[in-house]
Formats: structure tokens, sequence, C-alpha cells
């Protein structure tokens, strides 16, 4: 070797020297773990709640929320011109005088609201829990709570709507969860901030006023499951870690079992839904607004529920639709999406200011129940089950059985549906959830196999195959793997 080559020789070795070094040294710096950062106001239990009313909310699968106010008079239009946004926050558009928003109470009657009626159509659509907006950002109260004057009892209708909707819905058996909003754009103690004394002062006063509104909700309707938190995203919240901490325990004290979801507390440093430690404050995760999570990772074994609306975005009433509006088979698809990933879906209605649905919402509400009078055990009572997702659909399980549903929403042209389960499983039987035909199938290579639908069949909705599975110990494989 001449000189020129032993100096590169020696240069390349130290370089790689050099590189070994350092990924040593970082490959020991991230398997130290970190210290939790001692919290005193942070998340009080790791993984998920194991109690009855958690395994019965777990087990919903299908939810309604409604968002029904003052905004629903305005149906997202001020003197002709259309509010771009969501509806139920017209009253922070620029073109609507807060006066003439907070006198709305004065029109608030709804002719024909019929709480029986709504938990009907609720009942024939399958959703097993509703989520009622008591009290949205415009601090309007649903019901005649005597901590404030701006409630039902200030407009011509007078009657309380909160009692009506838990009083009808209870009855068909659909559990009710209460949405409050802390965040109340009519009260004068209400801060986005919490800049001065002066401030400090008057938010001192509304938490007192929000502690005694929620105490008066789960006083006046004790068979509340669980309280739905909104507009807690604000820096005047976001210092009360421990005023939220406490409250969310005060509660708990009032209704044994009671269901919170992440949006309500903050812990000392301000981070909500998780402490600063990465854990999640709340007996659910509330983030998952108008998206759904992409794979089980996603989730980080929590609880979770997705909240949707049907229109792209608006919640409360609008004339005019804006955007795409989401067929039946689309929320069908997301529900199951949801159940798969071993959360519940939300479809959210926003009626009219007379108390009637729009058309559109009664006819999704009308077809999403047909299909779950034929499917729903695919939905209510299952999980995640933990099978290689396929191009036809998603896999649930039930919980505790040995049971797996394909929910089927695309059909290949082979007619040939390919599954995978997990190695711990073989699958026994395969049968059409609709008519119980049986499906015959045939074993791949690597534990998959493929379920032959039936030839001939044309399938216009989504459908289900149930498949019957057997635990074993370790699934045989068609023959000794290939060399490559
Ligand atoms: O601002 C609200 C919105 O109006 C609606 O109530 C949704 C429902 O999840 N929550 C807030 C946005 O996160």
């Amino acid at each position: 070797m001449n000189r020129t080559k032993q100096s590169k020789v020696a240069k390349l070795f130290t370089v790689i020297a050099v590189c070994s070094l350092f990924s040593l040294n970082t490959t020991a710096q991230s398997t130290v773990k970190k210290e939790p950062i001692p919290l005193q106001h942070g998340a009080h239990r790791t993984g998920k709640r194991m109690d009855a009313d958690m395994a019965k909310w777990r087990g919903y699968g299908l939810g309604q929320f409604i968002h029904w106010g003052l905004y629903s008079i305005l149906e997202g239009k001020y003197k002709g011109k259309y509010y771009n946004g969501a509806a139920e926050w017209i009253r922070s558009w620029k073109e609507v005088p807060n006066a003439e928003y907070d006198v709305l109470n004065k029109q608030f009657n709804p002719a024909t609201f019929n709480a029986t009626a709504w938990a009907k159509m609720a009942k024939q659509m399958g959703v097993k829990y509703l989520t009622f907006t008591t009290k949205h950002h415009d601090g309007f109260c649903l019901w005649p709570s005597k901590y404030t004057d701006y409630t039902i009892e200030s407009s011509p209708y007078k009657k309380d709507i909160v009692k009506e909707v838990v009083d009808a819905y209870t009855k068909e058996g659909i559990d009710v969860y209460l949405y409050f909003s802390i965040m109340d754009w009519h009260h004068p103690d209400w801060r986005y901030d919490l800049k001065t004394k002066e401030d400090s002062i008057a938010f001192d006063r509304f938490k007192l006023f929000t502690k005694n509104q929620l105490t008066e909700l789960l006083q006046r309707y004790p068979q509340t499951k669980g309280l739905w938190f909104d507009g807690t995203w604000d820096n005047s919240w976001k210092k009360s870690g421990a005023f939220t901490d406490s409250l969310e325990q005060y509660l708990k004290s009032l209704v044994p079992g009671l269901i919170i979801g992440s949006r309500l507390r903050a812990d000392e440093k301000g981070n909500r839904h998780v402490d600063a430690n990465g854990v999640l404050m709340g007996d659910y995760e509330q983030g998952w607004e108008r998206k759904i999570p992409k794979t089980y990772a996603d989730v980080h074994g929590n609880d979770w529920d997705c909240v949707m609306t049907i229109p792209e975005n608006g919640w409360g009433y609008a004339e005019k639709w804006m955007g795409h509006w989401k067929t039946t088979n689309e929320l069908i698809e997301m529900t199951a999406q949801c159940v798969s990933l071993g959360g519940n879906f939300v479809v959210n209605f926003g009626p009219k200011a007379d108390g009637s649905f729009r058309k559109e919402e009664i006819a999704n509400a009308k077809e999403i129940g047909e299909w779950m009078k034929i499917n729903s055990d695919a939905i209510y009572n299952c999980e995640y089950a933990g099978w290689e997702k396929q191009d036809w659909g998603y896999y649930t399980k039930k919980r505790g059985e040995d049971k797996v549903y394909m929910i089927v929403f695309n059909v290949p042209l082979s007619g040939s549906l390919k599954i995978k389960p997990s190695a711990n499983y073989v699958v026994e039987k395969a049968t059409l959830l609709e008519g119980k035909q049986q499906l015959s199938t045939e074993k791949l290579d690597y534990g998959a196999s493929f379920i032959q639908l039936p030839k001939g069949k044309t399938f216009v909705k989504p459908f289900v195959i149930v498949l019957d599975i057997k635990p074993v110990k370790q699934q045989e494989e068609a023959g000794p793997k290939a060399k490559t």
C-alpha cells in the first residue's frame, strides 16, 4: 500500500470509529428512561378504568350528539349574509352584534319540539348514548339554572328542555351525557386569560358559578351517566389546573361511576388531555373530533370516541349545509372503522329552532337504523380484533367471545375476500350475518385464507360476515416457506 492509500484507509477507519462511538452514545441515551415529572394535578390513574360503567361505555359502539340552542334560530346567516364558520359559533362573527344575539332567548319557542319523538328516532337509529348540549359557548342554558337569568325560563318556551330530553332518552334505554361548555361568552366573569389581579378575582367567581351549575345539573338529572366538557382550551382554564382537578373529583363524588373524558382538566403545567408525563387525564380520550385514528397504535391504549359532523363542519343548524354531506354508507363505514380500533362513533345532529330535524338527518338516522337492525352484532360490545387489516373493510371482535366480524365495504371483482387471522386463532366457520348462509373458505400460504362470496350475489349495502374462531397455540403454515 502506498502512503496516500494508507492514509485514506486510516481516515476511513477514524470516520467509522467516530460514527460507531456516536451511535453507541445515542443508543445508550435512548435506553436511559426519563424520570417522570412529579405532578400533583396530573393523571391519577394509568391504564383504562375497569369498572362496570366504563365497560358499558366501551360497548356502546354508536352514539348521537345534539347541538341545539339560540344559534339554531340564526341558521348560520345574519341579515342575508351566510356565515362561513360553524353555525353555533355565529355570535363570534364580526357581522353579528353581541347585543342582538344575546336577546335571541326572547324568540326561542320550539313549537314542534317533541323529546319522545327525538328519542324514538335515536332508538330506531340504534344509538346507545346521547350527548346533549345543556349550554354551548353562548352561555344560554337549556335548563332553568338558578345561577343565571340566561336560561330557557327567560324564553317563551319556558319548560325545562334538558329534563324532557333526559327523561325521554332514558325511557328508551339510551344513556345520557350532558355537554357543558366551560367557555361562556355571556357571563361577565368569563376570562380568556388571567393577566391582572382583577381577572383572577372575576375568574374565581366564574369558577364557583361553573361548579354551582354542574352541581345543579347532576342534582336535577340524576340519571346522567357522564359530563362532556368543551371550551376548556383558553389560558384562564389552563392556569387553573388545581381547580380543574378538584372539580373533577368533586363531580365524581356526587355521582358514583360518572364518566368524564379528557377535555375537562389541565395539569399544573397547563397540559390538556394528557399530562406532562404523557398520561391521559380523564376516563377516555376526547381529542378525536371530526377525525378517526388510522391505526390501533394511534390510540395509545386509551378508551376513546370520535364525534363527527354530517356536513364537513358545523354542529348547530345551518340553512346552507356547507361542503360535502356524508352519506349513510360513509357514516356506517366510520362507525365500523371506529369500533374496529376500539372506539365509539358519535354522529352529530343539529335540530332547527322549532325542534324539528332537517330531512337529510332524518334520512341518515333511518338508514343507519335499518343497517344496524341487521348488522349491529358487529358493532355493539365489540373491540379491536388485532388481525391484519385488509382492503375489503374492517374487523371487529365480540368482547369475551370467539367471534370476529368482517364488515365489508369493498367487494373485489374476484369475489374472494382475503383474511389473515392473528397467529393464535383459526377460523372454523364463515357465515353471512344476514340470511345466515355459510361461506366456503380456501387456505392460502402463511396462515391466510380466502372467503368465497356466493357466486352471482350482488351486495348493494355494506354487509357482515361472522367468523367463528378457535384459539390455537400456533397457526400451522401451509408448507415450508420458499427460500428467496
Ligand atoms: O367549539 C366547539 C364546537 O362548536 C362543537 O361544540 C364541538 C363539538 O365537539 N366542540 C367545540 C370544538 O372542539
